[in-house]
C-alpha cells in the first residue's frame, strides 16, 4: 500500500461524515441522538420536511451549525490540507457540510452536499446574508428578502434534491482521472457520492478506504484500513 500511496500522481480523498466524528460532529446516523432521536433524518434533511415542519428542520440546522462553530478541525483535516500541499494534483471530495476541512486550511474542496454554514432563499436560491438572518432571528426560520413566500434555508443538498452539477461534474472527473482514492469515513449509502469509488476503479484507479467499520464499498476496496481517520491520516501523509 506504500509504495501505491509514493507511486501515485493523482490522488482523490472522497470524505464522509465519519472524517467529522473526531471533531465531536455526530456522523449523519448518530446525529439523531437526544432532541433528534424521534425524527427520521431523511425527513429532516429534505424538502418536503421543510416544508411540513420549517421550524424543526431550521432550528435542527441551528443546533448543527452550533456544534460546527465549537468544532476544531481534528488531525485528519489537518493531514488532508498537508497532503494538497505535498501534492497540489490531489482533489479533495467532501459529502460533509460543515466546513471543518477548510478551516484546516484546504482552499480546494468539492463540497458536494453544500455547506450549513451558508444560507439561501428557498424560492430563488440567492444567498441571504448574515445580517438580514440577525435582523429577523425572532423567526424561526426568517423570511427570504428575495420571495414573500420563501424562507431562510441552509445551502445544503437535501434527499431528493439534485446536486450542483458544476460541482459534482469536477468529482466526476477527478474521480475518473485519479490513479488512488482514498475513501475515508463514509457509509458509502448515500448516492450519487457512493458511485465515485467504482467510477475511479472503473478508470485504474487504486481504492484505500479508511473506517473503523466495514462498509458497503469494503469488498471492493484494494485496501481496507480499520482505522480512525485522525490517526491513520497523519501516518499515511507523513509515509509520503
Ligand atoms: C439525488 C446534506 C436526484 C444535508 C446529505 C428515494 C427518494 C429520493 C432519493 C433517493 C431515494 N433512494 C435513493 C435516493 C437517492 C438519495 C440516496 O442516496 N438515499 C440513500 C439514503 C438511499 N440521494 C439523494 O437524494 C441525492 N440526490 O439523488 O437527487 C435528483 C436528480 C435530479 C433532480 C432531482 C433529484 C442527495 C443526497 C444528499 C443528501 N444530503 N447531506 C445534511 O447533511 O443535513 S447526505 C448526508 O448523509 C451527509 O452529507 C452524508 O453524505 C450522508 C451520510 O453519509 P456519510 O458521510 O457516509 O455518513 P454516515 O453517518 O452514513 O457514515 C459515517 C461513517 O463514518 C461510518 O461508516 C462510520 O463507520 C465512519 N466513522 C465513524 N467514526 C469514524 C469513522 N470513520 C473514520 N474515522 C472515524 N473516527
Amino acid at each position: 500500500m506504500i509504495d501505491t500511496l509514493r507511486d501515485a500522481e493523482r490522488i482523490v480523498a472522497l470524505c464522509g461524515a465519519g472524517l467529522s466524528a473526531e471533531s465531536g460532529i455526530p456522523t449523519f446516523r448518530e446525529a439523531q441522538t437526544g432532541l433528534w432521536a424521534k425524527h427520521d433524518p431523511m425527513t429532516l434533511a429534505s424538502p418536503e420536511g421543510f416544508e411540513r415542519q420549517p421550524e424543526l428542520v431550521w432550528r435542527w440546522y441551528q443546533w448543527r451549525r452550533s456544534l460546527v462553530a465549537r468544532a476544531e478541525p481534528n488531525a485528519g483535516h489537518h493531514a488532508l490540507a498537508e497532503l494538497q500541499h505535498r501534492r497540489p494534483a490531489t482533489r479533495l471530495i467532501s459529502q460533509n457540510v460543515d466546513g471543518l476541512q477548510q478551516r484546516a486550511g484546504s482552499e480546494d474542496v468539492l463540497e458536494l452536499h453544500g455547506n450549513l454554514s451558508r444560507t439561501i432563499c428557498s424560492r430563488t436560491r440567492k444567498r441571504i446574508d448574515r445580517q438580514w438572518l440577525n435582523d429577523h432571528s425572532d423567526l424561526s426560520p426568517p423570511p427570504s428578502p428575495y420571495h414573500p413566500d420563501g424562507r431562510a434555508r441552509p445551502e445544503v443538498v437535501w434527499f431528493g434534491e439534485a446536486l450542483d452539477p458544476d460541482t459534482f461534474q469536477q468529482a466526476v472527473e477527478a474521480s475518473r482521472d485519479c490513479d488512488l482514492m482514498l475513501i475515508i469515513g463514509t457509509s458509502g449509502l448515500v448516492h450519487p457520492a457512493a458511485s465515485l469509488p467504482l467510477l475511479g476503479q472503473e478508470n485504474g484507479a487504486r481504492l484505500i478506504e479508511i473506517n473503523p467499520q466495514r462498509t458497503a464499498l469494503t469488498e471492493r476496496v484494494d485496501w481496507y484500513w480499520p482505522q480512525t481517520s485522525a490517526s491513520a491520516l497523519p501516518t499515511l501523509v507523513q509515509s509520503l
